[in-house]
């Protein structure tokens, strides 16, 4: 790698929270650029017209997917083995991704969704939650006694979800899901990757991370 790869990110979106976990753990040294979504700065969006975080600019290509960003991450350095996983952890990041995502949103913002009933969007998103929490039953993470990649790939939207109404969450009946995200807000790595930045501005120095 020639030059630092540079990452655009914003701190509190649930898909950047993942690059930066996993760019944690990997320890690939990146120039963190902290933005704000209303105000994206054109040298982000000139390399990724598509605007969203987090994006990665590796020297050699732009990844515009949180999903492969941590994918490439990885491939450069996986010291635990998160990549060994079976096939249902990336199927499992594709409920997160799809329909989790969907209905956390619809509950998250269910102003914005008058017709919809909020009710059984949250419902919705509970039914994947009770499966992850079915999962966790003997085991501190999702495959096991060690995290893999699914497990940080999911994580920041239980959290997003928990923080809609954390009273709701903290009653429901799934206490193995509820240890699982208190062990991973209370984390080290989380308290790193949620350190504040300055907002990067135009000839700012490398933000170096991690
Ligand atoms: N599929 C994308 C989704 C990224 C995404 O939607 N990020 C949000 C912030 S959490 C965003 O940048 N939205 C654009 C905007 O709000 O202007 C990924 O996995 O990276």
């Amino acid at each position: 790698m020639s030059q630092t790869p540079v990452l655009w990110s914003f701190r509190r979106c649930p898909y950047a929270m993942r690059a930066r976990l996993t760019i944690l753990y990997t320890g690939v040294k990146m120039d963190l650029r902290d933005i704000l979504l209303k105000d994206k700065p054109a040298e982000m969006t000139d390399v990724s017209p598509k605007a969203t975080v987090p994006v990665l600019n590796t020297g050699t290509e732009v990844i515009e997917e949180s999903r492969d960003i941590m994918l490439w991450a990885l491939a450069q350095n996986d010291p635990h083995g998160w990549l060994d996983m079976p096939a249902e952890g990336y199927a499992m990041i594709d409920t997160n991704d799809g329909p989790f995502k969907r209905a956390l949103d619809h509950t998250k913002y269910a102003v914005r969704f008058p017709d919809r009933d909020a009710t059984a969007d949250r419902a919705k998103a509970a039914d994947v939650l009770f499966g992850l929490n079915d999962r966790l039953v003997n085991q501190p993470h999702l495959f096991g006694d060690a995290p893999k990649m699914v497990d940080t790939a999911i994580l920041p939207f239980v959290r997003q979800f928990a923080n809609t109404d954390r009273d709701w969450f903290n009653a429901q009946d799934w206490p193995h899901l509820i240890r699982w995200l208190t062990a991973f807000e209370t984390s080290d790595s989380f308290k790193v990757i949620m350190v504040k930045r300055p907002i990067w501005e135009p000839g700012a120095a490398p933000s170096y991370f991690p």
